[in-house]
C-alpha cells in the first residue's frame, strides 16, 4: 500500500504530474483502490450563510465587495432557513453540510454565536458539519470544535509563488496559521485550491507540494476549477485544458493517498465523461446541490443519476479511512 508521506520534493511531485497521462491515471486509480472504497463518493452540500460584501481582494471571487459582479451583499441567513437547507441536503443523500461566509475572518460577535448554535443543531441531525468562514484564531476554533464542528475548509488556493498575483489582502502565512489553529483544535481539515487562474504547471505542483508537506495531510483536499465570474479580475481567463485539471486530481490522489480528493467547483462546465475520469483518477467527493456558494452546480437528481450510471454510491457520514468492503451498487442513493 502506498506510504503516507509528508516529505515530498518538488521534483518527485513534478515527475508524477508529468507521467504519460494514461499511466498517471492508472497509478492514481491503483492508489485510490488501496486506500478507499473506489465506488463511494462523499457528497457535501454548500450553503452561503453570509453572501457578498467581502473586504478581501481574491481575484477569482464574485463575493469581493470591490468587484462589480451580480452578487449583492446580503445579511446572514436566519437560523431556521439554514436548518431547513441542511434537512433538504440530508434527504438528498448529502452526508456533509458546509456553511460558507464571505468574511475575511471570524469576529467574536452575535453572528459567530449563531453559527456556533447552528453547528450544534445540524450535528445533532446526524450530518458532518463543515464551515468556511475565513481566518480563525485558536479560541474560535476550539469553540467550533466544542459545538461539534466536524471539518473546516480553508484553502491555500495556489502555490506560495503565484499567491500574490491572486490575493494581496492576506498572506499565505495567515492561511497556514488558520490551518494550524483548526488542526490543533482537533477539527478535520479541508484544504485545497483552484486550478486555471493563469498559473503555470509549476504552481499547481507547488500547491500540491505545500499541502502534501503539511505536518498532517488535510482529511479533504478540494480541487476547484476556476469558475470565471463576470466582474472579477479573472472574468476573461481562458479555461485550462481539462487534462491539466485531471493531472492535478490524479497527482493529489497519489501524494495524499489517505485524503478525500474533492472534485469541487467547475463541475457544471464539465461533461459526465470528464467527471468519470476524475473519479477514476481518485476523486471521491463532490459538492452536491444546485448551487455552490453563488454559482450554479449540477442538480442533486442529475448527480445521483450520474453516480448510478457509474456504479457508484454516496458515502455515509462519520465514516473514517479505508472502506474497501464489497458494495452493493448505489444502494444508499435515494430514489
Ligand atoms: N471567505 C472564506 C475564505 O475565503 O476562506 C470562505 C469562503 S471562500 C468563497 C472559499 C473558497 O472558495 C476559496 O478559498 C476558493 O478556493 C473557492 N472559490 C471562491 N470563488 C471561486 C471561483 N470563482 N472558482 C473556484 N473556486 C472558488
Ligand atoms: C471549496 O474549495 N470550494 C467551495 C467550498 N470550498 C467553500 C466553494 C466554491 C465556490 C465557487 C464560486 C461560488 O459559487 O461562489
Ligand atoms: Fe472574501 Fe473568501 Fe471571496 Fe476571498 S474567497 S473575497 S475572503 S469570500
Amino acid at each position: 500500500m502506498a506510504e503516507v508521506r509528508n516529505n515530498w520534493t518538488r521534483e518527485e511531485i513534478a515527475a508524477i504530474y508529468d507521467k504519460p497521462l494514461i499511466d498517471l491515471v492508472f497509478e492514481a486509480a491503483k492508489v485510490h483502490r488501496e486506500h478507499f472504497d473506489h465506488r463511494e463518493v462523499q457528497m457535501s452540500t454548500l450553503l452561503s450563510i453570509k453572501t457578498g460584501g467581502c473586504p478581501e481582494d481574491c481575484s477569482y471571487c464574485p463575493q469581493a465587495a470591490r468587484y462589480h459582479t451580480d452578487v449583492k451583499g446580503t445579511p446572514m441567513v436566519n437560523v431556521n432557513e439554514i436548518i431547513e437547507s441542511a434537512m433538504i441536503a440530508k434527504a438528498n443523500g448529502s452526508s456533509r453540510f458546509c456553511m460558507g461566509a464571505a468574511w475575511r475572518e471570524v469576529k467574536d460577535n452575535v453572528q459567530f454565536d449563531r453559527v456556533v448554535d447552528v453547528v450544534k443543531t445540524v450535528t445533532d441531525m446526524g450530518m458532518e458539519v463543515c464551515c468556511t468562514l475565513g481566518m480563525l484564531n485558536e479560541k474560535q476554533a476550539e469553540r467550533l470544535k466544542e459545538a461539534g464542528l466536524y471539518a473546516y475548509n480553508h484553502n491555500l488556493d495556489t502555490s506560495p509563488e503565484y499567491y500574490d498575483k491572486i490575493i494581496t489582502t492576506r498572506t499565505y502565512e495567515d492561511r497556514l496559521k488558520t490551518l494550524d489553529n483548526v488542526r490543533n483544535a482537533g477539527i478535520s481539515v479541508c484544504c485545497g485550491g483552484i486550478v486555471g487562474m493563469g498559473e503555470e504547471k509549476m504552481d499547481r505542483i507547488g500547491l500540491l507540494l505545500t499541502i502534501s508537506n503539511l505536518p498532517k495531510h488535510p482529511e479533504s483536499v478540494p480541487i476547484n476549477a476556476l469558475v470565471a465570474v463576470e466582474g472579477t479580475p479573472l472574468e476573461n481567463q481562458d479555461k485550462i485544458p481539462f487534462w491539466e485539471f485531471l493531472r492535478t486530481i490524479a497527482t493529489a490522489r497519489i501524494v495524499m493517498p489517505d485524503s478525500m480528493v474533492r472534485l469541487s467547483a467547475g463541475r457544471q462546465e464539465m461533461s459526465e465523461s470528464e467527471q468519470f475520469l476524475c473519479f477514476l483518477a481518485g476523486a471521491n467527493s463532490i459538492f452536491a446541490g444546485d448551487k455552490l456558494l453563488t454559482t450554479p452546480n449540477p442538480e442533486f437528481s442529475s448527480d445521483l443519476a450520474m453516480l448510478q450510471v457509474f456504479g457508484m454510491k454516496n458515502r455515509a457520514p462519520f465514516k473514517e479511512g479505508k472502506t474497501c468492503q464489497s458494495v452493493n451498487s448505489a444502494d444508499e442513493i435515494p430514489a
